[in-house]
């Protein structure tokens, strides 16, 4: 009968701290999504079907975007970004900048889409760093365009809560000419690790282990 109750703690210490390493590594980090708070500089773009800190938020299609035909190539816009909740003082690891553009030729409703060329892009402080120039297809739906992930801050320093605070996205219309550049959602991806889980994973586990020591004790005791 004791035999049993043995086995039975040793079980469910074994069963709790498993329970808590699981719990520790599925914590170990997250990701965030921030969507525009508002416009920064607006590089002639113009908003369509709202206002600029809710035009952006969603891929509505048509029903709200931000806007720039005409000229030549290399205008940009920035948009400030919500401020994050839930990093703490957790490790920033990385941001990915998400946009959803494409280009239209012609007059307004007879519009046709196009190929077209935009650059992505974030700012932290002094600099913008540029994803590179990327194509658009002529599908007429809105593309995603998406960076790889910046490691750094946008001048060169590694990345801290106050650089996530001050993020911008940044979007180039590199297409000269008349086509019309539309985006009509963009955000970011911030990627956050915790320090804390490993010592905490070490813990839960050595106090598994001294829990099957004092089990194995008892038992010889029998
Ligand atoms: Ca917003
Ligand atoms: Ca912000
Ligand atoms: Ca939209």
């Amino acid at each position: 009968m004791r035999i049993i109750t043995i086995k039975n703690r040793l079980v469910a210490i074994i069963f709790t701290a498993f329970i808590g390493l699981s719990y520790s590594y599925s914590s170990i980090g997250g990701t965030i999504s921030l969507h525009p708070s508002d416009i920064a500089t607006t590089g002639g773009f113009s908003p369509s079907g709202g206002a600029w800190s809710d035009i952006l938020d969603t891929n509505d299609g048509n029903s709200s975007f931000a806007k720039l035909c005409c000229g030549p190539g290399g205008s940009a816009f920035y948009v400030h970004l919500d401020d994050p909740s839930g990093v703490g003082s957790n490790a920033i690891t990385g941001i990915d900048v998400y946009v959803y553009a494409k280009y239209l030729d012609g007059q307004w409703p007879n519009a046709t889409p196009i190929a077209g060329n935009i650059n992505i892009g974030f700012k932290t402080g002094t600099s913008t760093i540029w994803q590179g120039t990327t194509a658009t297809d002529q599908s007429g739906a809105y593309n995603l365009i998406q960076s790889n992930m910046f490691t750094t801050d946008s001048d060169g320093g590694s990345l801290d809560l106050n650089d996530i605070i001050n993020l911008q996205i940044a979007v180039q219309r590199n297409t000269y000419g008349p086509p019309q550049l539309r985006v009509t959602e963009v955000y970011a991806d911030v990627h956050y690790a915790s320090p804390v889980p490993l010592p905490s994973a070490i813990l839960l586990f050595g106090t598994g282990l001294v829990g099957l020591a004092t089990a194995k004790i008892r038992k010889k005791k029998i």
